[in-house]
């Protein structure tokens, strides 16, 4: 009994390494290469997993060891021998979990750097809008400037929702340098096949970079939640090969749409009756 299960245990281990598989991946979204990011940070999540369940292993095996091993037999009455400041143990126990915080802020560290690496000079660049309840994707491929102004998805309960929501193209084995603006509230820019989620704030501009690496339509949503509709605040990534993506910005109309349609309602010039007082 005791080897069956050690056994089956084995076998998962064994075959949760192997492959693309979901539990060797950890359950994430998408796979190892939806994105010039993704394999790194599902090592990062995969690998931060295991040093948990090791720990954990180690706690529940001390903990069990104690229980059993130091349990009030028969016939015996009162407290055990009471010990107090054993120092050595306290050091012990102050020591290693530095150690092991030490350990994954280095990891995550290092991946942060690496996925969060700017592109020098990237011929796309996407200019991303968030709206209450949309967005707004501005292109600028290889100096040539296009832009799409999405309308909000309509959560009805009827199918076919998907097909009108706003949709994101990106070409293949491009980098592509998001820049993350909001015109109203904060929302988060999120797709979770790509496992990258940043926060689009009003008057500031957070960037992603990544490179997708796989074709594919994957889904996309806002992640803050930014009012009545935040639900209904869906895109469509199509990530198609380049000469779609170049198809696909001819039926675009030319410009980019920028600030001047955010909605800023508190800014000076914007609040009655405090005109020419500065
Ligand atoms: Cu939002």
């Amino acid at each position: 009994m005791k080897v069956t299960a050690l056994a089956s245990v084995a076998a998962l281990a064994l075959s949760a390494c192997s492959g693309d598989n979901p539990a060797s991946r950890g359950w994430l979204p998408g796979s190892r290469d939806t994105t010039s990011n993704t394999a790194e940070l599902t090592d990062l999540w995969v690998n931060s997993w295991i040093a948990a369940l090791i720990v954990g292993l180690i706690t529940w095996a001390l903990m069990l060891w104690c229980m059993i091993a130091y349990r009030r037999r028969k016939g015996e009455t009162g407290y055990p021998r009471q010990i107090a400041y054993n120092v050595p143990l306290e050091i012990m126990y102050t020591i290693v979990p530095l150690v092991m915080v030490g350990v994954l802020f280095f990891y995550t560290n290092e991946v942060q750097r690496s996925v969060d690496e700017p592109y020098e000079d990237p011929n796309l660049v996407i200019d991303v809008r968030g709206k209450q309840w949309a967005w707004d994707f501005n292109y600028n491929y290889e100096g040539e400037e296009r832009y799409f102004a999405g309308v909000q998805a309509e959560l009805d309960g009827e199918e076919g929702v998907r097909e009108t929501l706003p949709t994101l193209y990106l070409p293949v084995d491009e980098p592509v340098t998001f820049e993350l603006n909001a015109r109203d509230v904060i929302h988060s820019f999120w797709i979770p096949a790509f496992l990258q989620k940043r926060d689009m704030v009003p008057g500031r501009t957070n960037e992603i970079h990544l490179t997708p690496q796989e074709l594919g339509s994957f889904d996309g949503k806002c992640a803050e939640l930014c009012g009545e509709y935040h639900s209904e605040m869906l895109f469509n990534v199509e990530v198609v090969t380049d000469e779609e993506f170049r198809d696909y910005l001819q039926t675009l109309p030319e410009g980019q749409l920028g600030d001047e349609y955010d909605r800023n309602p508190n800014l000076h010039e914007n609040v009655a009756g405090t005109e020419g007082d500065d």
